[in-house]
């Protein structure tokens, strides 16, 4: 009997449930450093028991999808997906701070430096992101070859760094706040050499580029990287790095809205701030139904594409499951 499931019998909870356990452990395990004790705690404090582990789903499923025999792939993406949500979780505790979105709540409970203080939550991150390479580097098993693993190293540095998140997230400040061009001077906190642009200059391209960077190369290299580490086909390999690429836009589109029309319990942070700091949104630009048509273009152009890709579990599900979930979330 073929071990491939229809989307009908894949039951996406069950899925989710069973790897997010996995997840934690793992974290956990990769995290149990206690010198300096305020280091580590804080480190632990932003990445263990909380956040929806999108893209350490979308790891360790693309991987599933690609390499039949579950648990074996799963031990062998375990570290790369772990250290993808390390970086995610510095990203977060540094977008919080006050010199950049000055957030005060971040899943649900007080941000990093709220507890920590300024100065061990910039270090943390700054921790997390090397503490990230080295579990990738050092727990990802010998069975993949090191020149492979030199390549997906290589690439998360390249999706973090000034060709990826960091250069989204210097744009998402570059075209924060602005209406009026006296608008710059309201924000104190801010840079002034990053407000010199005009309203008039943000369009879709825009957007996207700050979408694609700042949210979506991460997204991207999770499943790019399952691919890479799975051993997948160049064509697998071209077809899963669009379906990334969609998915990351599609979840910052999602994630625009939510700012809108979220509330402060179930999204665990405060909404209407970029409404409130006039940031660079896709509703912003193109209002909600602008977004919610975005959206539904980017789940018809996902389906398609994971239709026509042939993998081991057939129709995917898993794949088809996270898109939607990341459309349709409410957190
Ligand atoms: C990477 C060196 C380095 C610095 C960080 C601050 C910064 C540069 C980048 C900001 C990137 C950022 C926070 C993008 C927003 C992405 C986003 C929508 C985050 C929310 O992700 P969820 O909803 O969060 O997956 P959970 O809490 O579920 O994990």
């Amino acid at each position: 009997m073929s071990s491939s499931k229809t989307v009908s019998e894949f039951d996406f909870k069950i899925h989710t449930d069973g790897l997010r356990r996995q997840i934690e452990e793992s974290l956990a395990l990769y995290l149990s450093f206690y010198d300096p004790p305020a280091l580590w705690d804080s480190m632990r404090y932003s990445v263990l028991g909380g956040g929806k582990r999108l893209r350490a789903l979308l790891c360790l499923s693309t991987g599933m999808a690609i390499k039949a025999g579950g648990l074996k792939t799963v031990r062998t993406l375990m570290p790369c997906a772990c250290a993808i949500e390390m970086v995610h979780a510095m990203s977060l505790i540094h977008d919080d701070l006050p010199c950049m979105d000055d957030d005060d709540l971040r899943r649900g409970k007080p941000t990093n430096h709220k507890v920590f203080g300024q100065a061990l939550a910039l270090l943390a991150g700054d921790a997390l992101l090397m503490h990230a390479m080295d579990i990738l580097i050092d727990k990802t098993p010998r069975t993949i070859d090191r020149s492979t693993l030199m390549s997906v190293a290589l690439e998360l540095a390249r999706a973090t760094g000034a060709r990826g998140m960091v250069a989204g997230q210097v744009q998402d400040l570059t075209f924060t706040g602005l209406t009026a061009p006296a608008a710059a001077g309201d924000r104190a906190d801010t840079d002034s050499s990053l407000s010199t642009m005009s309203y008039d200059s943000l369009d879709v391209e825009i957007i996207e580029s700050i979408h694609r960077r700042k949210t979506g190369a991460l997204i991207k290299f999770s499943v790019w990287s399952a691919a890479k580490l799975a051993g997948a086909s160049q064509g697998q390999i071209d077809g899963l790095d669009r379906y990334g690429d969609i998915l990351g836009l599609a979840f910052q589109i999602a994630d625009d809205l939510l700012d809108v029309t979220g509330d402060i319990d179930t999204l665990g942070k405060t909404p209407g701030k970029d409404e409130a700091s006039k940031k660079a949104t896709w509703v912003r630009v193109f209002g909600i139904n602008g977004a919610r048509e975005k959206l539904a273009q980017l789940e018809e152009e996902g389906e398609n594409l994971l239709s026509g890709l042939h993998l081991e579990s057939g129709s995917s599900p898993a794949l088809s499951a996270l898109l939607k979930y990341a459309i349709h979330r409410t957190n």
